[in-house]
């Protein structure tokens, strides 16, 4: 970083900008105080939970933001090269006991809320969940923040700050209801508006051609119709405060909000009609966890947040004096999936249309900055979009892409991939269904790597969707495994575990996952294990607190707690443990004194709204859930639970209270799972198949620690390849057989035997998820389960070496492996 940027800014002392560290429990009780009436007005006397939350995060934002001002100047100064993370999803939660765990401020906390006569526990529950996302994609993005702020590398988030996150899931009569989620309602105090930033986006209209640079024809495009994008900072602190980087979220509107002529007129609608439309931009999360989203507007959030942070990503370039042909050194710029693919065609159009850069310069620095995330390998959620659509939308980008195409297939050509059915199959261009433009293949071919987010998936994109581009480029594919940020799903979501740690491995254990291993050996401590079970224990009478107020059944704390929680989709097979609760309730009634495992079966997660078949599992596990709860016979024995709208914060409360955590897709189409990582961390024994990150916890956890079941992923290729007959495996075993038939007969569903008849049909004849082909080793596989719980001793060295051997899974590991294969980039010396 010899040169320093000629920005004309004095690269003075940062260390100014910090507060002073709160020194005492009357200093910080001040500073929330004087919050509570000068920034927000209102009387302590009167003050409400949410009135505290509000106070005490702007107190908490003024270090955070001091940290964050620092940390900019830091990086500037020394020249430091910037990650910029794009992502459609951000699934953060709530940040209040965040951002007091990285700065330390939690026991101050606590007293001074106390001082103030408001209760810490009540003020936290105050605070909404941010669910601006679905799920694994979007909280991964959320962890990686985290990590990155912890490793201090100069890293900032684009997003879309999304008025309605993903919506609020009630159960009536056993049927998911959506209802919209509204986050900001009440405001929110972590964010800071940022007019300096906000930039007018376009859309639509034509192309003009001004000039031809070394064959590349340089254009203006113009546009038909401007968005405004409206920049917000969330600053995201890292562990021990070490450094802070920020999320900026773009909201949308209309560059002229109000028709004031219209107005006048009387026409009060018409005169904001502008301005709706270009709010919807920002209006919703779409929620489509791996299907796909054909819709226009979807298409339009995509260009909208792209453009507007590759926008912000120049100016700072630029603002700092840096020549764009140096962007690669400053700028990595990581696309989380296709959703932001369209970026690439947009960093063409602004260095060759705006800047006047050669053709073939603008792709060496395009490719150098981009890298692409793969989350899924499912062909339904491989995003294309129609040729036609972005000929309107994008004339311009759309130009672009048929030269990039050309480019790309003419240098493939050359290395010997010329037959028809290769370079159809490695167009940008799709023809077999309509013309579409894949986004898969723009954002591998204009980015310096691409990573898969376990070692299978890594290797099934080389194998499958990607084989052929592999080929072509075979230094480009890469692995990162996925991880999880500790301090959420550790230190926070689980306390009791947290200090039994730091008792027995020292304070290390915060700063190192490494030290985790330290653990092994004393698996078979019996003052550890005791403690641990204690721990466990409490975890589960919180639970069963909530569920006995949420859903008003009594569960026992002291039996096994059987945790599925995770977005609702087939191949994630909810039904597959379903039928298998079904056939142990059958089982059960058939011999009541046999010595059964007490279970408590729970369930939580969203269905896409248009996913009907999802929905009619849930209908399903509630169902199963109201006679076999009901039932006398086997009510000590077995419960079935379905907690409503799964969410950030109440995953923090059922994971820490977990036994056995279910991973149960089909194999092969999981990409990695983060879920299962979260479970394993706190303890809990995984029943999974070898699909994901499952593999990688097998081998760092033990293959003893661990109940394996079902086809590999090799195994179901080949059974997809014979043509796959679900009736044999129904014939061959007769549990699975009664609980199909039970649910076949109405026995869920008295009066409405054909309520589940897409469920039973489906099993019957296509079972394209071989729930089927895996029934009988899942069923197996628990009751090795119920065996080993029955062991004590055994069961809780199996969790001691679960947690033992999952530092490799935080997310700080996989952070630094990026910055290192991937982004180029260290952490910031102070
Ligand atoms: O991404 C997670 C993985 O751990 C999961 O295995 C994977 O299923 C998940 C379209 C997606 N893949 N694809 C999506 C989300 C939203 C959308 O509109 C696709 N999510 C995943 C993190 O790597």
């Amino acid at each position: 970083h010899s040169d320093l940027p000629a920005s004309g800014r004095a690269p003075g002392p940062a260390v100014p900008l910090a507060l002073a560290p709160i020194r005492s429990v009357a200093d910080w009780r001040d500073a929330i105080l004087a919050k509570l009436v000068y920034a927000l007005g209102r009387d302590q006397r009167t003050a409400s939970d949410r009135d505290w939350f509000e106070a005490l995060a702007l107190a908490l934002r003024d270090r955070v933001v001091a940290h964050a001002l620092d940390s900019d100047d830091l990086t500037r100064v020394a020249g430091h090269k910037r990650v910029y993370y794009l992502s459609l999803e951000f699934l953060v939660g709530r940040l209040l006991v965040d951002t007091l765990t990285n700065l330390d401020m939690t026991g101050l906390t606590r007293a001074a809320l106390g001082e103030l006569g408001a209760d810490f526990e009540r003020v936290r529950a105050a605070e909404p969940d941010a669910a601006l996302g679905n799920g694994g994609l979007g909280r991964l993005a959320a962890c990686f923040m985290e990590s990155a702020a912890s490793l201090a590398i100069p890293t900032c988030g684009y997003g879309i700050r999304y008025e309605n996150g993903l919506f609020r899931q009630e159960i009536r009569n056993g049927v998911q209801v959506e209802l919209p989620e509204d986050w900001l309602a009440a405001g929110n105090p972590w964010e800071i508006r940022r007019p300096e930033r906000d930039c007018d986006i376009g859309f639509g209209g034509h192309v003009e051609q001004v000039g031809d640079d070394d064959g590349a024809t340089r254009c203006v495009w113009h546009p038909a119709e401007l968005v405004r994008a409206v920049a917000h900072d969330t600053p995201v602190i890292g562990w021990r405060a070490r450094h802070a980087n920020r999320l900026r979220l773009w909201s949308a509107r209309a560059v002229a909000p109000l028709r004031l002529d219209a107005f006048n007129a009387g026409d009060y609608l018409g005169a904001v009609a502008d301005d709706v439309r270009a709010r919807s931009v920002s209006r919703v999360l779409y929620p489509s966890d791996t299907t796909p989203a054909g819709q226009e507007l979807r298409l339009r959030q995509e260009y909208f947040f792209s453009a507007a942070s590759l926008h912000d990503i120049l100016r700072r370039h630029l603002a700092e004096g840096y020549d764009l042909s140096r962007l690669p050194d400053m700028a990595a710029i990581q696309l989380n999936d296709t959703h932001p693919a369209i970026a690439i065609a947009e960093m063409m159009r602004l260095l060759v249309d705006r800047h006047g850069t050669a053709w073939n310069e603008a792709w060496r620095i395009t490719c150098g900055c981009f890298s692409y995330t793969n989350h899924t390998l499912l062909p339904e959620a491989l995003e294309t979009w129609p040729v036609a659509l972005m000929e309107r939308l994008l004339p311009r980008h759309m130009q672009i892409i048929y030269r990039l195409n050309a480019d790309h297939l003419e240098a493939a050509r050359a290395k010997g991939a010329a037959s028809d059915s290769l370079q159809a199959s490695l167009s940008m261009i799709d023809e077999t269904q309509g013309r579409r433009v894949r986004m898969g293949t723009l954002a591998f071919v204009g980015s310096h790597r691409v990573n898969g987010v376990s070692a299978l998936h890594t290797g099934l994109m080389r194998e499958t969707v990607f084989h052929d581009l592999h080929v072509l480029h075979p230094d480009r594919i890469t692995n990162v495994t996925n991880g999880i940020t500790f301090r959420r799903w550790l230190f926070e979501a689980n306390p009791r575990l947290t200090g039994l740690l730091v008792d027995v491995l020292g304070d290390a254990v915060l700063d190192d996952p490494s030290v985790l291993a330290g653990l092994r050996g004393l698996a078979g401590d019996p003052g550890l294990r005791a403690r641990l079970i204690a721990c466990r224990r409490a975890n589960k009478v919180a639970l069963s607190n909530l569920v006995g107020e949420q859903l008003g059944i009594g569960l026992d704390p002291d039996a096994l707690f059987d945790v599925h929680v995770k977005r609702l989709h087939e191949y994630k097979r909810q039904l597959l443990n379903i039928l298998e609760a079904v056939s142990l309730w059958q089982a059960i009634r058939a011999r009541p004194a046999a010595g059964w495992v007490p279970r408590v079966k729970i369930f939580a997660g969203k269905a896409a709204a248009s996913y009907a078949q999802a929905r009619l599992i849930i209908r399903l596990i509630n169902d199963v859930a109201s006679v076999i709860n009901n039932d006398p016979v086997t009510s000590d024995l077995l419960k079935v639970v379905f907690l409503p709208n799964f969410n950030v914060s109440l995953a923090e409360i059922i994971i820490p209270a977990a036994d056995l955590s279910e991973q149960i897709s089909t194999a092969g189409m999981e990409a990695s799972g983060t879920g299962n990582m979260k479970f394993a961390l706190n303890g809990a024994l995984t029943i999974g198949t070898l699909d994901g990150a499952n593999i990688e916890i097998r081998d760092h956890v033990g293959a003893d620690n661990i109940f394996i079941f079902g086809l590999t992923a090799a195994e179901v290729a080949v059974r997809r390849l014979d043509g796959w007959h679900p009736e044999c495996s129904i014939v061959a075993s007769p549990a699975l057989a009664g609980a199909i038939e039970a649910i076949g007969r109405g026995t869920f569903s008295p009066g409405e035997d054909t309520r589940f008849a897409p469920i039973v049909d489906e099993l019957r004849r296509t079972d394209r998820f071989l729930v089927t082909a895996d029934f009988d080793s899942y069923a197996e596989a628990q009751r090795r389960v119920a065996a080993l719980w029955r062991d004590r001793d055994a069961w809780w060295r199996a969790a001691v070496l679960n947690t033992a051997g999952m530092g490799p899974f935080s997310s700080d590991r996989a952070i630094g492996e990026y910055a290192e294969k991937i982004w180029h980039v260290t952490g910031l010396e102070r």
